[in-house]
C-alpha cells in the first residue's frame, strides 16, 4: 500500500492563483473534500467541536484538535489548514502547538486574535478581543517556534466580528503581517461581502487574503479573485449539510417503519468500502 505523500499549503497556494478549502472535521469528511476537487481542508474548531457534542468556545483541548486535524491528514493527499482558535491559551501555548502541530505534519495553522477562551464568532455574546500588540507577540512568538519553513501562517482577525470598524481590520492586518504572518484572514458576521469588499479596497497585499464567505454564500469564486482574495474557506457547510441529511435520514426511517424510503439516495455500502480503501488493504493479506 502506498504511503500518502501530500504537497504543503504553502506549495499549493503558490501553484494556484486561488485555493478552495472546505471546512471538515473528520477524515472520511476530508476525503469527500478531496474527491469534490478541493485544493485544502480546514480542520475546523466549529465542526470537530460540535461533532463532540460541545460548543466551539474553547472548551476542547489542544490535543484534541491536534488529535482531530492529524487523522483528516493521515488520509489526504491535499493539505489540512489546522483552525488553531487562540492558540489554545498564552503565548508559550502557542510555541506548544506550533511544535506539537508541525510534528504531526500539518502545514498550515491559523489563529485567531480573540482572548482566550474564546467563543465561535457567529454567537452575538463572549467576542473579546486580544489587543493588537498581545496578538503580534503571539505571532512572532509562533514564527519562533517554527521549525520548518514550509509552516505556514495565517494571522486572523475578529476585529469585524466585535463590532470594530474596517479600518482597525486593515491596521491589525498590517501589524500581524509585518509580524511575520503568511497570509491574513479578514472575517465578518455580515449578511453580505460590503465588508469585505472594503477591507480589500484598503489592503496592500503585503500578504494574501483569506476569507470565510458563510453569511454572504452569494460571492461568486470569480469575483473573489477580481476582488484579490487568494483563499476561500467554506467553513461549515459540510457540517450543516451532515446534520441536514442525517436529522432527514433517521426520521424517514422510523416515520416509514423500514429503510426503502431512503435506499435511493444513501451513499451504498460499497462506496463506503471504496472511501476505506478497502481494496489495498486486503492486498496487503494476499
Ligand atoms: C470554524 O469553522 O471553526 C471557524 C469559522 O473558525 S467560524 O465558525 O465562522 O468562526
Ligand atoms: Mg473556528
Amino acid at each position: 500500500m502506498q504511503r500518502l505523500t501530500y504537497p504543503s499549503f504553502r506549495t499549493v497556494l503558490e501553484e494556484r492563483a486561488f485555493v478552495r478549502v472546505a471546512g471538515v472535521n473528520h477524515a472520511l469528511g476530508g476525503l469527500l473534500a478531496e474527491e469534490a476537487g478541493c485544493d485544502a481542508v480546514w480542520s475546523s474548531s466549529l465542526e470537530v467541536s460540535a461533532c463532540r457534542g460541545v460548543p466551539d468556545a474553547s472548551i476542547l483541548t489542544m490535543s484534541e484538535y491536534l488529535e482531530a486535524a492529524a487523522n483528516i491528514q493521515k488520509v489526504l493527499q491535499i493539505p489540512v489548514v489546522a483552525d488553531c482558535d487562540t492558540g489554545y491559551g498564552g503565548t508559550m501555548n502557542v510555541a506548544h502547538m506550533m511544535h506539537e502541530y508541525e510534528a504531526a505534519g500539518i502545514t498550515a495553522v491559523c489563529l485567531e486574535d480573540k482572548r482566550f477562551p474564546k467563543m465561535n464568532s457567529f454567537v452575538g455574546t463572549g467576542q473579546h478581543l486580544l489587543d493588537t500588540g498581545e496578538f503580534t507577540t503571539k505571532i512572532s512568538v509562533a514564527k519562533r517556534a517554527q521549525t520548518s519553513p514550509e509552516t505556514f501562517f495565517i494571522a486572523r482577525t475578529e476585529a469585524l466580528i466585535v463590532g470594530q470598524p474596517v479600518a482597525e481590520a486593515l491596521e491589525r492586518c498590517r501589524a500581524y503581517a509585518d509580524s511575520g504572518a503568511d497570509a491574513v484572514l479578514i472575517h465578518s458576521k455580515a449578511k453580505t461581502r460590503d465588508q469585505i469588499m472594503a477591507f480589500l479596497d484598503g489592503w496592500d497585499f503585503r500578504v494574501p487574503v483569506v476569507v470565510v464567505p458563510t453569511t454572504y454564500p452569494d460571492w461568486q469564486i470569480d469575483d473573489m479573485r477580481a476582488a484579490g482574495v487568494s483563499v476561500v474557506i467554506y467553513a461549515n457547510q459540510g457540517l450543516r449539510a451532515t446534520v441536514a441529511a442525517l436529522r432527514d435520514t433517521y426520521a424517514a426511517i422510523l416515520r416509514h417503519g423500514d429503510s426503502t424510503v431512503v435506499e435511493g439516495s444513501i451513499a451504498s455500502v460499497r462506496d463506503i468500502f471504496d472511501l476505506q480503501r478497502l481494496a489495498e488493504w486486503q492486498k496487503l493479506e494476499a
